[in-house]
């Protein structure tokens, strides 16, 4: 895959780097995703959308229990697809809930899928209007992905649809370690050197 990007901003001791992609900016940050002020933040759920612990948990204490409520009404999320919800008491004004796959060895359509959940979230934003969205390090914790493949297939899904729309602005990903924020940048690095 041939793109362009700019490194915009790349702090010393690995805290954050921001890169732009055509006319919208892609960031890697550590932190909270509940904590996100951007339009949308993204769940790592299941296909039950029945709440559960890491990143789930998280955002459905933080949102409150309207959340689930709505994912109830929904009923449930295949693997790879994505639902939305309100942000209930977030600062987010909707959650998108999406189902990365349970990693088994790699041979099962892990990264496709793994894709698909990315792509599936960014396109329902841009159908929703969404200019801004966080994204968490999908499938990577419970799910047991590993993470520098999880990484390249996040940062190269989201770089290429950047490409392709206009329609969102902001990308962030919230790394909740610093170990993840740096296996971030640095596929990152290896994606914009390739
Ligand atoms: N902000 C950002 N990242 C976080 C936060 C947070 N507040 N909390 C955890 N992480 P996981 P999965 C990171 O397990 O692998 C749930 O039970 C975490 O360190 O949340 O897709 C669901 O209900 C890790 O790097 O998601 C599903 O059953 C990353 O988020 C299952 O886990 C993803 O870890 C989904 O597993």
């Amino acid at each position: 895959m041939v793109f362009r990007w700019v490194l915009l901003a790349s702090a010393q001791r690995g805290s954050e780097m921001k890169i732009s992609v055509g006319e919208s900016v892609l960031e890697l940050v550590r932190g909270d995703i509940t904590r996100q002020e951007t339009e949308a933040i993204v769940n790592a759920a299941n296909s039950r959308l029945a709440g559960g612990g890491g990143v789930d948990g998280a955002i459905h204490r933080a949102g409150g229990p309207r959340i689930l409520e709505e994912c109830r009404a929904i009923g449930g999320c295949p693997t790879g697809r994505a639902v939305i919800t309100s942000g209930a008491n977030l600062k987010a004004k909707y959650v998108i809930h999406t189902v990365g796959p349970v990693y088994r060895g790699g041979g099962r359509g892990e990264a496709e899928l793994l894709g698909s959940a990315y792509l599936e979230s960014l396109k329902l934003a841009a159908g929703n209007d969404v200019r801004s969205i966080s994204f968490p390090s999908i499938s990577t914790g419970a799910y047991g992905y590993p993470i520098a493949g999880a990484a390249r297939i996040a940062l190269n899904t989201v770089v290429a649809f950047l490409e392709e729309s206009g329609a969102v602005w902001l990308v962030r990903f919230v790394l909740f370690s610093e170990a993840d924020l740096k296996v971030y940048e640095d596929e990152l690095r290896e994606i914009g050197a390739d």
